[in-house]
């Protein structure tokens, strides 16, 4: 027997990737952790069958601009430039987000937005409008990936930070309802951070960036399946 309690066992049901999109918005601060816990994340989406093509990763400065940079995957303005929130506007016009693409481009870029799964309401904005014919790649993301890492320094910078994301990142979750899974490692020490990315210099430890992506295809398998009524 194992001695350690602490573990991830992965729903013993295979959950189906391939027809999932999954947009992976990584920080750049720390770079070699965030490298292996993205390259893990991808592997295991993969491994599910996400297609290659329905994987978008952007990049962000810092954690602190994660839940911004997500929120833009789950949420876009409609043609008046005004938010939608649950269930209406979830689509990002496809071609400014995918592999490339500049974080830029992701916050600056977006344009149109289409019902997800509602039927807009007769007399609404969104019904007013005309909305583009959804594509392989203008598509709403089922998930989206937060990686971050963050390792304590001498001063307080950190514990603001980690409150300040974990707390936004719930709220893009729970405001958009699309999935958001935290890949943000809080970490004490650098050699911490190498562990949980699985390159330790002493004990090489476990990606937890595999994790995150086989969490990301069970929430968006589930997320679907709970949306046609299936629970
Ligand atoms: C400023 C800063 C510091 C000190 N440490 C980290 C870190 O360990 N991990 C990380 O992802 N970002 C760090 N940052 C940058 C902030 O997240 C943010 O990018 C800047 O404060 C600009 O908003």
């Amino acid at each position: 027997m194992g001695d350690t309690v602490k573990n991830f066992p992965q729903f013993t049901d295979k959950f189906d990737g391939s027809p999932l999109r999954i947009a992976i918005v990584h920080a750049r601060w720390n770079k070699s952790v965030i490298d292996a816990l993205v390259a893990g994340a991808v592997a295991k989406l993969k491994e599910a069958g996400v297609k290659e093509h329905n994987i978008v990763l952007q990049s962000v400065p810092g954690s602190f601009e994660l839940p911004l940079a997500c929120q833009r995957c789950t949420l876009a303005p409609n043609i008046s430039g005004v938010l939608l929130t649950r269930g209406i506007s979830r689509v990002i016009t496809g071609s400014l987000v995918q592999a490339g693409a500049s974080a830029t481009d992701l916050l600056g870029g977006l344009g149109i937005t289409t019902p997800r799964s509602a039927t807009p309401v007769a007399g609404s904005a969104a019904a007013a409008t005309t909305f583009p014919t959804p594509t392989p790649h203008n598509r709403p993301f089922d998930a989206v990936i937060a990686i971050g890492v963050l390792i304590k320094g001498s001063t307080m910078h950190f514990e603001y930070i980690c409150e300040s994301v974990s707390h936004a990142l719930m709220r893009v979750q729970l405001d958009s309802g699309v999935p958001v899974i935290f890949g943000v490692l809080t970490a004490l020490t650098e050699d911490q951070a190498l562990e949980r990315a699985g390159i330790g210099r002493l004990t090489k430890g476990h990606n937890h960036g595999e994790d995150w992506g086989a969490a990301a295809v069970e929430m968006a398998s589930r997320v679907r399946r709970w949306g046609e009524g299936k629970f």
